[in-house]
């Protein structure tokens, strides 16, 4: 209902975050981008259990880039800026200097593992395009696995796209999708006005996270990284 909405998930939140990540200096403030994914673990949680593993990975992720940033001392060249983790290039700056970043095995970086959801952030641009397009009785499934398998399918096992295909099919329909973006219906007038806004909002996040993603992506692609194991 209207009243629990202030701890649910709210699409402009995602917007403001991802537009405020990205400074005048082409930085990715990693801050802000974290916390646009918070708001997109709002959304998976509350699509039930099925999709709880994807939830669980995403925060798992969110977890160790945290964790890294806490523990993480200024060294003396980066005194100045302060926080090594403060934004995407400084992150990897640091990272490579500390020896931190392994190209060859699996490694606990901050690098590899905001390449995931960098990963999924371009099946998100996707999928959120193609919504954007969408019309009634489309299905979101469909939608989603073809996003899937552009953008995030070709980094994971077989194993793992069968649980994929399972969980797409606990998806909510296109409907339901729009009552999430878009807020709550009362007034039936009102619906034809809400679904403008809505379908406006979804547009604006999808070119914020395109701009993010855009710039992330020459960042590791700068440094050699898109390929981190
Ligand atoms: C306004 C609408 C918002 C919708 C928000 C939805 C955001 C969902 C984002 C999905 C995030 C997937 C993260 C994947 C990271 C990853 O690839 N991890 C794998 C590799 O990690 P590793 O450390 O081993 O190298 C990991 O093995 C994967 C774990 C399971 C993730 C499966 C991803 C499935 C993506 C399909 C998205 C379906 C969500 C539907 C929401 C509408």
């Amino acid at each position: 209902s209207r009243l629990c909405r202030g701890r649910d998930f709210q699409i402009h939140r995602v917007l403001t975050a991802f537009n405020s990540a990205v400074t005048g200096e082409r930085e990715i403030l990693l801050e802000r981008y974290l916390e646009g994914w918070d708001e997109l673990v709002k959304f998976l949680e509350s699509l039930g259990t099925v999709i709880g593993f994807i939830s669980q990975e995403v925060k798992g992720k969110l977890g160790v880039v945290r964790e890294l940033r806490r523990g993480a001392p200024a060294t003396e060249e980066e005194e100045e800026g302060g926080d090594p983790y403060r934004t995407l290039r400084s992150m990897m700056a640091h990272e490579l200097r500390a020896g931190l970043v392994d190209f060859r095995r699996q490694s606990l970086s901050g690098c590899r593992t905001l390449l995931r959801l960098h990963r999924a952030l371009h099946w998100l641009q996707l999928f959120l395009r193609a919504v954007g397009r969408s019309s009634a009785g489309d299905s979101m499934g469909a939608l989603c696995s073809v996003a899937y398998n552009q953008a995030l399918a070709p980094y994971h096992s077989w194993l793992l796209r069968q649980a994929v295909g399972v969980a797409l099919v606990a998806l909510p329909d296109r409907a339901e999708f729009f009552r999430i973006v878009c807020g709550e219906e009362e007034e039936e007038e009102e619906k034809g006005e809400r679904e403008r806004e809505g379908r406006q909002l979804l547009e604006r996040t999808v070119l914020a996270i395109t701009r993010v993603y855009n710039i992330t992506q020459e960042a590791y692609q700068a440094n050699g990284m898109l390929d981190l194991p």
